[in-house]
C-alpha cells in the first residue's frame, strides 16, 4: 500500500492567515470592470501587510464602485452608506473606535458630485482613513452619464460631448491639506499594490484616485478614462518599493535615484524617481506636477504628495486612549452632581 503524500502546507501571512481570510463575496460587477482589479489589489495588500481583517472597517457610498467593499475582506466590519455621505459615517466610526483601520471606497460621482461637500471637509480634517476613488469619469451604475471628473471634450457612448472642465480630485485633496495624495491605474498591479501598502501604513487621510475604466459605458476612443488612453498618457512618478516595518529593510537601489519616506508606523516607502528632481514631500513640486501634467493631458501616477507627520483628526481632538465605543455609561455621561456644578458656575 502506497503512503499518502501529505497535502502541501497552505501559504499564510505573518498572522498565520490564508489569503481566503482577505477575500470577499463573488463580484456582481461587469467582467473586466476596473473596480474588480482594485478589489484584487486591496486583498493582496492587506494580506501581504498582515493586517488583521477583524480590525478593519470598510465604508462606501453608492455606485458600482461603492459595491466593491462586498468583494474584499469578508471578515471585516462594513457600512454601505448613502450616496456621497460616506465621509461623515466614516468620521463617526473612526471617532468611536480609534483602534480600527478604516478604508473607504467611493466613485468619481459619489465623491465629485453629490459628495463634494463631505469630501472637502474630510480632506482638511485628515481623518485616519484610506479613501479610494474608483475613477471612471462616469456614473456607471446609472448607465454612464458624465461625472465631474470626465474631461472636457470627452465623448460618451451615446455621442454626447462633455463641455464642462473636470475636477482633479488629487489637486483638490492636495490644496485642502490631505497628508497623502496618490494616483494610480487599475491595470497597473505592481504600482497600485505598492501605493495601497504605503496607504495602510500612513496615519491620516490617504487619498488615492485610481483611474478605473468602465468597460460598459466609458471605454471607447473619445474617453480619457479608457484603457488605451491611460496607457498612452500615464506619466509614472517612479518605481515604488514599499518595505513594511516588520520586515528587514533590504532594497537595492542606485545612489542618488531613490527617495525614502519614513512612514508614521516606522515603515519606509522608497520611490525610485524617473524625474530627476521629484520629491513627494515638497509641496511646491507636487503642486507644479499636478498643474503641468494636467496641461499636457497626462496623468501623473504614483505617490504625488506625502506628509507623514501631520497630526490626524482623532489625535487633534484629545480623546482618551480607550475607544469611546467601549467606555461605560458612567464615564461618558456626567452625573447629576456634575451637571448641577456646571449650572451653578453659569449663574
Ligand atoms: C441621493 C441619490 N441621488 C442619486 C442617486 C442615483 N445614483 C446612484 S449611483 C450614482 C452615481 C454613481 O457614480 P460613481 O460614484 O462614479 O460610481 P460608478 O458607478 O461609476 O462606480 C447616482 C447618481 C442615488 N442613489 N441617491
Ligand atoms: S457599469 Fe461600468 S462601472 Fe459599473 S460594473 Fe459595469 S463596467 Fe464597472
Ligand atoms: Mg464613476
Amino acid at each position: 500500500m502506497s503512503e499518502e503524500t501529505p497535502a502541501p502546507a497552505k501559504k499564510t501571512n505573518r498572522l498565520g492567515l490564508e489569503m481566503a481570510s482577505y477575500r470577499g463575496s463573488k463580484t456582481t460587477l461587469c467582467a473586466g470592470c476596473g473596480h474588480n482589479a482594485i478589489s484584487e489589489r486591496i486583498i493582496d495588500a492587506f494580506y501581504e501587510m498582515g493586517v488583521d481583517p477583524k480590525r478593519v472597517v470598510k465604508f462606501s457610498g453608492i455606485g458600482c464602485s461603492s459595491k466593491s467593499p462586498a468583494y474584499f475582506l469578508n471578515p471585516s466590519h462594513g457600512f454601505n452608506s448613502v450616496h456621497g455621505r460616506m465621509p461623515s459615517v466614516a468620521t463617526g466610526a473612526m471617532l468611536a473606535n480609534r483602534t480600527m483601520l478604516g478604508i473607504g471606497v467611493s466613485g468619481d460621482g459619489d465623491t465629485g458630485a453629490i459628495g463634494i461637500g463631505q469630501f472637502v471637509h474630510l480632506m482638511r480634517r485628515n481623518l485616519p482613513l484610506i479613501y479610494i476613488i474608483e475613477d471612471n469619469g462616469c456614473y456607471g451604475l446609472t448607465k454612464g452619464q458624465f461625472s465631474p471628473t470626465a474631461d472636457l471634450g470627452s465623448k460618451a457612448k451615446n455621442g454626447v460631448v462633455n463641455d464642462l472642465p473636470p475636477i482633479d480630485t488629487c489637486a483638490l485633496a492636495f490644496e485642502l491639506g490631505a497628508s497623502f495624495v496618490a494616483r494610480s491605474f487599475s491595470g497597473d498591479k505592481k504600482q497600485l499594490l505598492s501605493v495601497l501598502k504605503a496607504a495602510i501604513s500612513h496615519r491620516g487621510t490617504s487619498m488615492i484616485d485610481v483611474i478605473s475604466p468602465c468597460v460598459t459605458f466609458n471605454d471607447h476612443d473619445g474617453s480619457t478614462k479608457s484603457y488605451s488612453y491611460v496607457k498612452d498618457h500615464d506619466e509614472q512618478l517612479g518605481e515604488i518599493s514599499f518595505v513594511p516595518y516588520f520586515e528587514d529593510i533590504n532594497v537595492e537601489y542606485e545612489a542618488g535615484s531613490t527617495t525614502t519616506v519614513k512612514m508614521h508606523d516606522g515603515s519606509h516607502l522608497y520611490l525610485r524617481k524617473l524625474a530627476e528632481d521629484y520629491n513627494p514631500s515638497d509641496k511646491m513640486t507636487a503642486m507644479r506636477l499636478l498643474h503641468e501634467t494636467a496641461l499636457r493631458g497626462e496623468f501623473a501616477t504614483g505617490v504625488i504628495y506625502i506628509q507623514p507627520d501631520k497630526e490626524d483628526f482623532v489625535d487633534s481632538l484629545n480623546l482618551v486612549d480607550e475607544p469611546l465605543a467601549f467606555l461605560p455609561t458612567e464615564r461618558t455621561r456626567p452625573g447629576k452632581a456634575v451637571l448641577d456644578e456646571l449650572m451653578d458656575s453659569l449663574r
